[in-house]
Protein backbone atom coordinates (compact mmCIF):
# COMPACT_ATOMS: atom_id res chain seq x y z
CA UNK A 1 0.00 0.00 0.00
CA UNK A 2 1.39 3.64 -0.96
CA UNK A 3 1.82 6.03 1.82
CA UNK A 4 2.42 2.44 4.09
CA UNK A 5 4.81 2.64 6.83
CA UNK A 6 6.51 0.66 8.89
CA UNK A 7 4.14 -0.57 11.88
CA UNK A 8 5.05 -1.08 15.10
CA UNK A 9 3.69 -4.38 16.89
CA UNK A 10 4.37 -4.28 20.90
CA UNK A 11 3.46 -7.99 22.17
CA UNK A 12 3.14 -7.93 25.71
CA UNK A 13 3.93 -11.53 26.94
CA UNK A 14 2.95 -11.01 30.69
CA UNK A 15 -0.62 -11.12 29.68
CA UNK A 16 -0.37 -13.40 27.27
CA UNK A 17 -2.52 -10.80 24.88
CA UNK A 18 -2.14 -8.74 22.02
CA UNK A 19 -2.74 -4.73 22.98
CA UNK A 20 -3.04 -2.91 20.79
CA UNK A 21 -0.06 0.30 21.92
CA UNK A 22 -1.35 3.57 20.98
CA UNK A 23 1.73 5.62 21.43
CA UNK A 24 5.79 4.89 22.18
CA UNK A 25 5.77 6.47 25.52
CA UNK A 26 2.81 3.97 26.46
CA UNK A 27 4.80 1.15 24.96
CA UNK A 28 7.96 2.15 27.00
CA UNK A 29 6.39 2.02 30.32
CA UNK A 30 5.74 -1.50 29.39
CA UNK A 31 8.85 -2.68 27.95
CA UNK A 32 9.19 -5.17 31.10
CA UNK A 33 6.49 -7.32 29.93
CA UNK A 34 5.83 -6.26 26.05
CA UNK A 35 8.44 -6.57 22.84
CA UNK A 36 8.21 -4.36 20.02
CA UNK A 37 9.04 -5.96 16.33
CA UNK A 38 8.90 -3.33 13.58
CA UNK A 39 7.20 -4.75 10.62
CA UNK A 40 7.89 -4.20 6.82
CA UNK A 41 4.54 -3.01 4.30
CA UNK A 42 4.41 -6.75 1.79
CA UNK A 43 3.99 -5.94 -2.44
CA UNK A 44 0.70 -4.78 -4.04
CA UNK A 45 -2.13 -7.52 -3.89
CA UNK A 46 -4.16 -8.33 -7.38
CA UNK A 47 -6.65 -6.49 -8.22
CA UNK A 48 -9.89 -7.14 -6.33
CA UNK A 49 -12.90 -8.30 -7.77
CA UNK A 50 -15.48 -6.33 -10.25
CA UNK A 51 -17.92 -5.63 -7.59
CA UNK A 52 -21.39 -6.35 -7.91
CA UNK A 53 -23.61 -4.19 -10.18
CA UNK A 54 -24.65 -0.66 -8.17
CA UNK A 55 -28.04 0.29 -7.21
CA UNK A 56 -30.72 2.27 -10.05
CA UNK A 57 -29.68 5.67 -10.52
CA UNK A 58 -31.56 8.79 -8.94
CA UNK A 59 -34.29 9.73 -12.10
CA UNK A 60 -33.32 12.64 -14.58
CA UNK A 61 -34.66 16.47 -14.70
CA UNK A 62 -37.82 16.70 -16.56
CA UNK A 63 -36.75 17.42 -20.90
CA UNK A 64 -38.37 20.43 -22.23
CA UNK A 65 -41.62 20.62 -23.45
CA UNK A 66 -42.15 19.13 -27.18
CA UNK A 67 -43.36 20.04 -30.32
CA UNK A 68 -46.83 20.22 -30.82
CA UNK A 69 -47.89 17.00 -32.11
CA UNK A 70 -50.26 16.47 -35.48
CA UNK A 71 -54.00 16.76 -35.26
CA UNK A 72 -55.69 13.17 -34.14
CA UNK A 73 -58.12 11.55 -36.54
CA UNK A 74 -61.68 12.23 -36.18
CA UNK A 75 -63.81 10.94 -32.97
CA UNK A 76 -66.54 8.66 -33.21
CA UNK A 77 -69.84 9.83 -32.30
CA UNK A 78 -70.96 10.48 -28.48
CA UNK A 79 -73.91 8.97 -26.70
CA UNK A 80 -77.34 10.36 -27.01
CA UNK A 81 -77.76 13.78 -25.03
CA UNK A 82 -80.84 14.23 -22.75
CA UNK A 83 -84.15 15.33 -23.88
CA UNK A 84 -84.54 19.18 -24.94
CA UNK A 85 -86.60 22.00 -23.45
CA UNK A 86 -90.06 21.73 -24.49
CA UNK A 87 -90.49 24.20 -27.56
CA UNK A 88 -92.82 27.31 -27.95
CA UNK A 89 -96.73 26.47 -29.07
CA UNK A 90 -96.74 26.67 -32.51
CA UNK A 91 -99.27 28.49 -34.83
CA UNK A 92 -102.97 27.85 -35.17
CA UNK A 93 -103.80 24.78 -38.24
CA UNK A 94 -105.75 24.90 -41.08
CA UNK A 95 -109.38 24.35 -40.78
CA UNK A 96 -110.42 21.05 -41.16
CA UNK A 97 -112.54 19.23 -43.42
CA UNK A 98 -116.56 19.09 -43.02
CA UNK A 99 -117.94 16.36 -40.66
CA UNK A 100 -120.34 13.87 -41.47
CA UNK A 101 -123.64 14.61 -41.07
CA UNK A 102 -125.06 14.14 -37.60
CA UNK A 103 -128.27 11.76 -36.35
CA UNK A 104 -131.35 13.58 -37.44
CA UNK A 105 -132.84 15.38 -33.55
CA UNK A 106 -136.08 13.94 -31.71
CA UNK A 107 -139.62 14.83 -32.86
CA UNK A 108 -140.90 18.03 -31.80
CA UNK A 109 -143.71 19.19 -29.68
CA UNK A 110 -146.92 19.52 -30.67
CA UNK A 111 -147.39 23.54 -31.68
CA UNK A 112 -150.13 25.75 -30.24
CA UNK A 113 -153.10 26.85 -32.67
CA UNK A 114 -152.20 29.32 -34.56
CA UNK A 115 -153.31 31.84 -38.00
CA UNK A 116 -150.48 29.98 -39.89
CA UNK A 117 -151.40 30.95 -43.15
CA UNK A 118 -150.99 34.51 -42.56
CA UNK A 119 -147.58 34.31 -41.51
CA UNK A 120 -146.10 32.20 -43.72
CA UNK A 121 -147.32 34.52 -46.83
CA UNK A 122 -145.76 37.03 -44.82
CA UNK A 123 -142.65 35.52 -44.27
CA UNK A 124 -142.60 34.21 -48.38
CA UNK A 125 -143.43 38.04 -49.82
CA UNK A 126 -140.44 38.71 -47.25
CA UNK A 127 -138.07 35.65 -48.68
CA UNK A 128 -139.32 37.10 -52.40
CA UNK A 129 -137.89 40.94 -51.44
CA UNK A 130 -134.37 39.69 -49.86
CA UNK A 131 -133.96 38.16 -53.38
CA UNK A 132 -134.61 40.90 -55.28
CA UNK A 133 -132.62 42.93 -53.21
CA UNK A 134 -129.61 40.58 -53.64
CA UNK A 135 -130.48 40.06 -57.48
CA UNK A 136 -130.45 44.11 -57.40
CA UNK A 137 -126.95 44.58 -55.39
CA UNK A 138 -125.04 42.12 -57.64
CA UNK A 139 -126.71 44.22 -60.44
CA UNK A 140 -125.28 47.49 -59.21
CA UNK A 141 -121.92 46.19 -58.32
CA UNK A 142 -121.56 44.49 -62.09
CA UNK A 143 -122.46 47.88 -62.92
CA UNK A 144 -120.08 49.63 -61.26
CA UNK A 145 -117.63 47.28 -62.36
CA UNK A 146 -118.15 46.95 -66.39
CA UNK A 147 -120.36 50.01 -67.54
CA UNK A 148 -119.64 52.32 -70.55
CA UNK A 149 -121.00 55.83 -70.83
CA UNK A 150 -122.00 58.74 -73.14
CA UNK A 151 -122.73 61.65 -71.52
CA UNK A 152 -126.77 60.76 -71.44
CA UNK A 153 -126.60 57.18 -70.68
CA UNK A 154 -125.28 54.45 -69.26
CA UNK A 155 -124.53 51.05 -70.84
CA UNK A 156 -124.61 47.72 -69.18
CA UNK A 157 -124.07 44.49 -70.92
CA UNK A 158 -125.96 41.73 -68.65
CA UNK A 159 -124.53 38.40 -69.06
CA UNK A 160 -127.52 36.59 -68.86
CA UNK A 161 -128.94 34.60 -71.76
CA UNK A 162 -132.37 35.60 -72.56
CA UNK A 163 -134.94 35.81 -75.34
CA UNK A 164 -135.84 39.15 -76.23
CA UNK A 165 -138.64 39.85 -74.56
CA UNK A 166 -137.24 38.54 -70.75
CA UNK A 167 -134.15 41.00 -71.63
CA UNK A 168 -136.56 43.51 -72.34
CA UNK A 169 -137.81 42.85 -68.90
CA UNK A 170 -134.49 42.63 -66.87
CA UNK A 171 -133.55 46.20 -68.40
CA UNK A 172 -136.49 47.55 -67.55
CA UNK A 173 -137.13 46.30 -63.59
CA UNK A 174 -133.82 48.06 -63.20
CA UNK A 175 -134.74 51.00 -64.41
CA UNK A 176 -134.07 51.36 -68.27
CA UNK A 177 -134.38 49.47 -71.58
CA UNK A 178 -132.49 47.69 -74.30
CA UNK A 179 -129.83 49.92 -75.59
CA UNK A 180 -130.61 51.68 -78.52
CA UNK A 181 -127.57 53.16 -80.69
CA UNK A 182 -128.67 56.13 -82.36
CA UNK A 183 -125.32 57.48 -83.26
CA UNK A 184 -122.13 56.04 -84.78
CA UNK A 185 -120.18 57.12 -81.70
CA UNK A 186 -122.70 54.99 -79.22
CA UNK A 187 -122.37 51.98 -81.87
CA UNK A 188 -118.35 52.02 -81.76
CA UNK A 189 -119.03 52.50 -77.49
CA UNK A 190 -121.04 49.48 -77.82
CA UNK A 191 -119.19 47.25 -79.85
CA UNK A 192 -115.71 47.82 -78.31
CA UNK A 193 -117.62 47.25 -74.78
CA UNK A 194 -118.82 43.53 -76.68
CA UNK A 195 -115.35 43.01 -77.60
CA UNK A 196 -113.97 43.60 -74.78
CA UNK A 197 -115.46 41.21 -72.89
CA UNK A 198 -114.59 38.25 -75.47
CA UNK A 199 -118.43 38.22 -76.30
CA UNK A 200 -119.43 37.36 -80.31
CA UNK A 201 -123.41 38.59 -80.04
CA UNK A 202 -125.95 40.51 -77.55
CA UNK A 203 -129.61 41.89 -78.08
CA UNK A 204 -129.89 45.40 -78.82
CA UNK A 205 -133.43 47.49 -78.50
CA UNK A 206 -134.28 47.39 -81.99
CA UNK A 207 -137.20 45.33 -83.78
CA UNK A 208 -139.48 45.00 -86.82
CA UNK A 209 -142.46 42.84 -84.38
CA UNK A 210 -145.01 45.37 -85.31
CA UNK A 211 -144.52 45.29 -89.58
CA UNK A 212 -142.14 43.37 -91.07
CA UNK A 213 -139.42 45.11 -92.02
CA UNK A 214 -140.04 48.35 -90.32
CA UNK A 215 -137.91 48.55 -87.66
CA UNK A 216 -137.82 50.70 -84.88
CA UNK A 217 -136.69 51.04 -81.75
CA UNK A 218 -137.85 50.10 -78.48
CA UNK A 219 -139.05 53.83 -77.75
CA UNK A 220 -140.98 53.06 -80.79
CA UNK A 221 -139.11 56.01 -82.65
CA UNK A 222 -137.80 54.94 -86.20
CA UNK A 223 -134.27 54.38 -87.29
CA UNK A 224 -133.45 57.68 -88.76
CA UNK A 225 -130.34 58.81 -90.79
CA UNK A 226 -128.33 56.10 -88.62
CA UNK A 227 -128.31 52.26 -89.16
CA UNK A 228 -125.51 49.67 -88.96
CA UNK A 229 -126.56 46.36 -90.60
CA UNK A 230 -124.38 44.22 -91.77
CA UNK A 231 -124.29 43.14 -95.42
CA UNK A 232 -127.24 41.11 -96.63
CA UNK A 233 -129.07 42.21 -93.61
CA UNK A 234 -131.92 42.66 -91.91
CA UNK A 235 -132.72 39.57 -94.24
CA UNK A 236 -135.24 38.14 -91.73
CA UNK A 237 -133.78 34.75 -92.64
CA UNK A 238 -135.85 32.10 -90.97
CA UNK A 239 -138.94 34.12 -92.22
CA UNK A 240 -139.45 35.05 -88.53
CA UNK A 241 -136.46 36.91 -87.70
CA UNK A 242 -137.97 40.17 -86.07
CA UNK A 243 -135.27 41.25 -83.19
CA UNK A 244 -131.97 42.77 -84.05
CA UNK A 245 -128.38 41.51 -82.08
CA UNK A 246 -125.23 43.46 -82.14
CA UNK A 247 -122.05 41.84 -83.56
CA UNK A 248 -118.87 42.35 -81.48
CA UNK A 249 -118.29 44.40 -84.75
CA UNK A 250 -120.68 46.90 -84.22
CA UNK A 251 -122.63 45.63 -87.21
CA UNK A 252 -126.62 44.58 -86.89
CA UNK A 253 -128.10 41.47 -87.98
CA UNK A 254 -131.92 40.34 -87.57
CA UNK A 255 -132.32 37.11 -85.35
CA UNK A 256 -135.54 35.21 -84.26
CA UNK A 257 -136.69 36.93 -80.94
CA UNK A 258 -136.60 33.62 -78.85
CA UNK A 259 -132.87 33.22 -79.60
CA UNK A 260 -131.35 33.31 -75.47
CA UNK A 261 -127.90 35.34 -75.43
CA UNK A 262 -126.55 38.48 -73.09
CA UNK A 263 -128.30 41.78 -73.75
CA UNK A 264 -126.86 45.32 -73.23
CA UNK A 265 -129.26 47.66 -71.16
CA UNK A 266 -129.09 51.50 -71.14
CA UNK A 267 -130.22 53.97 -68.51
CA UNK A 268 -130.59 57.98 -68.67
CA UNK A 269 -128.42 59.79 -66.58
CA UNK A 270 -130.18 61.36 -63.38
CA UNK A 271 -130.82 65.06 -64.89
CA UNK A 272 -128.83 67.35 -62.85
C1 LIG B 1 -127.52 33.08 -89.45
O1 LIG B 1 -127.17 30.17 -89.33
P1 LIG B 1 -128.00 30.79 -90.56
O2 LIG B 1 -127.16 31.09 -91.74
O3 LIG B 1 -129.30 30.08 -90.84
C2 LIG B 1 -128.26 34.10 -88.63
C3 LIG B 1 -129.08 34.95 -89.49
C4 LIG B 1 -128.18 35.62 -90.51
C5 LIG B 1 -127.43 34.58 -91.30
C6 LIG B 1 -126.44 35.26 -92.23
C7 LIG B 1 -129.55 32.60 -85.44
O4 LIG B 1 -128.44 32.23 -90.00
O5 LIG B 1 -129.76 35.92 -88.75
O6 LIG B 1 -128.96 36.45 -91.36
O7 LIG B 1 -126.73 33.72 -90.45
N1 LIG B 1 -129.08 33.44 -87.63
C8 LIG B 1 -128.63 33.31 -86.38
O8 LIG B 1 -125.77 34.34 -92.97
O9 LIG B 1 -127.56 33.70 -86.06
CA1 LIG C 1 -138.33 40.29 -89.65
CA1 LIG D 1 -130.68 37.91 -90.26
Amino acid sequence: MAGVSATRLTFCLSLLVLIPVHSSSEAENRSDTCLTHTILPGPKGDAGEKGDTGEIGKPGKEGQTGRKGNKGDIGGSGDQGLLGKIGPIGSKGDKGNKGLLGLPGGKGKAGSFCDCGRYRRAVGQLDLKVSQLKSSLKFVKNVIAGIRETDEKFYYIVKEERGYRDALTQCRIRGGTLAMPKDAATNSLLAEYISSLGLLRVFIGINDIEKEKQFVYIDGSPLQGFSSWRSGEPNDGSGQEDCVEMLSSGAWNDVECNLTIYFVCEFMKIPK
